[in-house]
């Protein structure tokens, strides 16, 4: 990024700015005003974006901070959210000296030249011959609660005590929304009405809206229980109708049923039909046109984070590679394909370009094991400290079992060590358990006899699970996929970094978080998704170079000159391509052994035997691509 500062004078250490010019104490200025302007988004957590959010977001985010400060709990929330903050920061900081260090020995034309060929790889993989409809219910939870409670009509109500679930459209004018503390709820919006949860009447809802949906597709895939894709192209042409109209229908119909109002979105796949039933939200339809340049035009100013699957720490790493819009992600795609290893280059075409799945099939809900929660964080000793952890994630995946339906008879507690050794230790009862007072003190018996431990990640998952929803068989297979709401279904998967996942914020259930990829080398469930997102989310940050690789190209063209882009040594004028190669291969196993070294003994061991860097080797990677001249 080209900045009035010098690499030096621009670290935030500087504390005597006498020697800097004018343009240079604006600029640092301007930084820290960003970089507090992006501390408060921290607090605005994942549904920041949601539809009827009118009030001036940054104003929000500024009460929040503020409020945050007030809790009960001295401000350790408040004081997570700076360490998470600087933390990222670091990370973001990392990713931005990786670009340029790789950049320095780039050709640039040639980067493009290759990211213009993979963008015209992806572009012929679009199919817009499929007519694909996602629908999402308005304030859901809000709207059966009126339903129940008809005197709540037209107040700013949200549903959940402690945490809301949702709010009423009037509420959200206050920027009161899901996954907010009721608290901070009330700072925003004093006259809030917090109501309780009546998960019975919202899976009856839901079942209702499910038959109506049928009847338009059979292989509906419901996403959660207020929303799900709908194939519509067969349907359009037995009955010979638009889709425009094919959709109406659909949510009259819904609305005579369910006296519950729905939104739509019309596209070509999942991802643009996911974005366009936001557009007209609430009780209303988009329709994208079914033309490439009409799609792309949409994306090109889209923000990232509208894309689903890109979440907070996403859309934040990415601005520090200056993507905001998709649109920049091509202005970018010289640094963004030097960056393929982190950020997943394909990924980001897709978005981009607006391409994505447009299958439409019923999930498997039966094939779920677990549900579980893990967090990580920085190392954790003290025993009190994590005991609290413990207790704080119980009551986490209480409340992701209670959206998602289950009920399980094991507890499994797991933990990494800080020389990054997992453990699990489980117990199973003899009845079906779901709730915080009964995992709790299972979970706590397991981790206390684990005591002492220094820890850096720490999860409770449920298994030999029961399906709650299948009360009789009508019910059956009725929340066909959990799928998008992934964080709130349950898997947490960690890195060594905090990531906006290793929340012990009071945003309980994370709907529309980026996919937890973030993982070195764990996962508790692996029955996520079913989602539209269309990135490969983002691979570890700094002190992970070694994790997840994303596959890249083969190309055979020259980038670099005989420079290693590991080390940047120039290897001489007559090092041949297997000089190269056999250099890089010698890099990345020294830079792999002396990461792991810093880390984990057990690592580096992996490492010095060459599993790691061969397996990094066999998924290709930015770097594989590189070598291949
Ligand atoms: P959403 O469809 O995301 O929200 P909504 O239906 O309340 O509002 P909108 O009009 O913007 O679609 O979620 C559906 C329901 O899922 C919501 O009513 C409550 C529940 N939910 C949670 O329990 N936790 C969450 O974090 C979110 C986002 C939703
Ligand atoms: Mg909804």
């Amino acid at each position: 990024m080209p900045s009035p500062l010098s690499k030096d004078k621009g670290k935030a250490e500087i504390q005597d700015d006498s020697d800097l010019t004018e343009e240079e104490k604006a600029a640092l200025a301007a930084a820290a005003e960003a970089r507090q302007r992006s501390f408060e988004r921290s607090f605005a957590g994942p549904s920041v974006g949601k539809a009827g959010l009118v009030r001036d977001q940054t104003e929000i985010n500024k009460v929040i901070a503020e409020a945050s400060k007030l809790t009960d709990n001295p401000n350790r929330y408040y004081q997570n959210q700076v360490r998470k903050d600087k933390e990222l920061t670091e990370k973001i900081e990392w990713y931005q000296a990786k670009r340029d260090e790789l950049m320095k020995m780039a050709n640039i034309p040639r980067l493009e030249a290759e990211a213009d060929r993979i963008l015209l790889e992806v572009e012929a993989t679009r199919d817009i011959s499929q007519t694909i409809v996602h629908v999402d219910m308005d304030a859901f939870y809000a709207s059966v609660e009126v339903q129940r409670d008809p005197t709540l009509k037209g107040k700013a109500f949200g549903v959940g005590q402690g945490v809301l679930t949702t709010a009423s459209y009037e509420a959200r004018k206050f920027g009161c929304r899901s996954g907010m503390a009721g608290f901070i709820a009330k700072k925003l919006c004093p006259h809030i009405i917090l109501t309780k949860m009546h998960f019975d009447l919202y899976i009856a809802a839901s079942k209702a809206v499910r038959e109506v949906l049928l009847q338009y597709d059979e292989n509906l895939m419901m996403a959660s229980l207020d929303e799900g894709y709908l194939n519509i192209t067969p349907y359009m042409s037995t009955h010979n109708m638009s889709a425009s109209d094919t959709v109406a229908q659909i949510r009259a119909e819904v609305e005579a049923k369910t006296q519950l109002t729905m939104s739509a979105g019309i596209a070509p796949n999942r991802m643009l039909a996911k974005i366009c039933s936001d557009k007209n939200k609430p009780n209303g339809q988009y329709e994208m046109e079914f033309e490439r340049s009409v799609i792309t035009k949409f994306m090109r100013d889209l923000p990232v984070r509208k894309i689903p699957g890109f979440g907070r720490v996403t859309e934040r790493c990415l601005e520090g590679l200056g993507v905001e819009t998709c649109g920049d992600i091509y202005t970018h795609r010289a640094e963004l394909l030097v960056m393929d290893h982190w950020f997943g280059f394909r990924g980001l075409c897709k978005a981009y370009l607006g391409i994505a799945d447009n299958n439409v099939a019923p999930g498997k809900r039966e094939e779920r094991r677990s549900v579980g929660v893990e967090r990580t964080f920085r190392d954790k000793v003290d025993e009190e400290d994590i005991l609290n952890e413990v207790a704080s994630i119980a009551e986490e995946l209480e409340k992701d079992l209670e959206r998602l339906q289950y009920a399980g008879k094991t507890v499994t507690v797991k933990y990494k060590l800080h020389t990054f050794e997992n453990k699990t230790r489980a117990k199973s009862v003899g009845k079906y358990i779901s709730t915080s007072k009964e995992i709790l003190p299972i979970a706590l018996e397991l981790m206390k006899r684990e005591l002492p431990v220094r820890i850096r990640l720490l999860g409770i998952r449920l298994s030999t699970l029961k399906d709650l929803t299948i009360v009789d068989k009508g019910i059956k297979g009725f929340l066909v996929s959990p799928s998008k709401k992934r964080a709130a279904g349950g898997s947490r998967t960690g890195t060594p970094v905090p990531t906006e996942n290793d929340d012990d914020s009071p945003e309980l259930i994370r709907m529309e978080e980026e996919d937890e990829a973030e993982v070195l080398d764990m996962t508790l469930d692996d029955d996520q998704d079913g989602s539209p997102a269309p990135n490969e989310t983002l691979t570890p940050p700094p002190t992970s170079a070694l994790g997840k690789r994303k596959s890249s190209e083969n190309d055979k063209s020259h980038l670099l000159g005989p420079v290693c882009p590991i080390c940047s040594k120039a290897l001489g004028a007559g090092t041949s391509n297997i000089g190269l190669n056999e250099h890089i291969d010698w890099c990345l196993n020294k830079d792999a052994i002396s990461e792991a070294s810093k880390k984990s003994p057990v690592k580096k061991a992996r490492l010095e035997n060459g599993v790691q860097a061969k397996k990094a080797k066999e998924k290709g990677t930015m770097l594989d691509w590189l070598k291949k001249k």
